[in-house]
This record gives structure tokens, sequence and C-alpha cells, in this order.
């Protein structure tokens, strides 16, 4: 996938595990989502409940399918073991995780996204060979409960003033409410986790976020 394709699979990308489901099941939640119109996923078993060992492993899987069956990028978060046995398109690692440098190195033709946080951040995951970065908290989120301090729309702006043209999606706390001004401020995708997995209808929840960001 060169870089414009990947801009346009950024558009709507849906991050989750089965603890963001609210108890339904995370297959359905992401083929509501798939039929909604979400252009990349992210299996993201992480929190309170999540699953370990060969239920996350096959859940993983089942997961995979879904999305290689719709031609919806599947990106791991921070498990390069887990990315090369469910043969994911990519893998997202933040800031505590591995060095993207090595990660670059070790996962040659993987999508490889990272987490930043400001405009240095940024420059370093570029020079690291960073496909994409995921930059946050955009809002205040009860998802991540060690997201760093609320940033808001406005570093994306200084980012993209600071020169870094790379894709780039905006987390947390974004909603059908907001989306729009993270779109605006520079980023090519909005990232949801509550928004849509924990939505009355992900299905619905998918379609109106894109919606807003057309
Ligand atoms: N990363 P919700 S915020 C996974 O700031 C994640 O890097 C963040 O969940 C960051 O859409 C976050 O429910 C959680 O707010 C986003």
């Amino acid at each position: 996938m060169n870089s414009e394709q990947l801009r346009k699979a950024l558009r709507l990308y849906l991050v989750m595990g089965s603890p963001n489901c609210g108890g339904a099941d995370p297959y359905a939640v992401l083929e509501a989502a798939i039929a909604g119109g979400i252009t990349m996923f992210q299996f993201r078993e992480k929190g309170a409940g999540a699953l370990q060992g060969a239920a996350k492993l096959e859940l993983g899987a089942r997961l995979r399918r879904l999305c290689a069956q719709h031609a919806i990028p599947f990106i791991v978060n921070d498990d390069e073991g887990l990315a090369l046995e469910l043969e994911a398109d990519g893998i997202h690692i933040g800031q505590e995780d591995a060095p993207a440098a090595a990660v670059r190195q070790r996962l040659k033709n993987m999508i490889v996204g990272v987490s930043a946080h400001d405009l240095a951040e940024a420059r370093s995951a570029l020079a690291e060979g960073a496909d994409y970065l995921g930059v946050g908290p955009q809002y205040a989120t009860r998802t991540k409960l060690d997201a760093r301090e609320v940033q808001g729309p406005a570093v994306i702006q200084r980012i993209r003033a600071g020169g870094i043209r790379l894709p780039l999606v905006g987390i947390g706390g974004i909603d059908a409410t907001n989306a729009c001004h993270v779109i605006r401020a520079g980023a090519d995708g909005v990232a949801v986790v509550s928004a849509i997995a924990s939505a009355h209808s992900p299905r619905e929840a998918a379609a109106e976020l894109l919606r807003n960001i057309k």
C-alpha cells in the first residue's frame, strides 16, 4: 500500500478489543462497523477483562479474517509476535513500546503506525520510518486510562505547520460531533474506540461519523 492509499484507509479507523464492546460480541461489532463504512481496523485487546493467550489469538484471527474478506487493513496494537502470527497488515506502537526504528527494521513489509503527542515526537517517528501517525488525545477520553493531557486539534496544526506530511489520524474522545475539527486541523482521518464500539448501533455510529468528515 502506498502513502496515498494509506491516507485514504485512515479516514475512519476503528480501534477496539473485547473490553470496549460493552458486553457485545466484538465480531458482531466489527461486522456492523464495516457495514457502516469504517476504512481501517486496529485490534487492541487491552484493559480490564482483556483476553489473553489462546483466546486473544483466536479472537484476533476471526477479526483478521473478517477484515480480509472486506479488504479492510488489519493492524495489531503493540505486539509484534501477534502481528506476525495473524499476518496483519501492520502494527501500531506507542512511545512507551519498542522503538519504532527497530520495529520498522524487523517488520519490513508491514504498515508501522506510531503514536505521537507533539511535533518533536512526530519528527522522530518520521525519521524512524513510521508510515502514519496517531496523534492524541484530541479530547477527553475514558478509554485509555494512561492517556496524556488533552491536546486538542491544535497539536495537529502544529505538526502540519512543522512540515510533517505523513498520513495522520487524530485519536482520543472523537465522536460525530467533533470529528470535523480534527479533519480541519489537518488530519487525514479519525481513530475512534468508544464512539463506535460502545454505540447502540455501531453501524449507524460509523455511518454518521463518516458523513461528518466527508
Ligand atoms: N490512544 P476513545 S487515546 C487508544 O492519546 C488511545 O494516543 C490515545 O478511545 C492517545 O475513542 C486512546 O474511546 C483511546 O476516546 C481512544
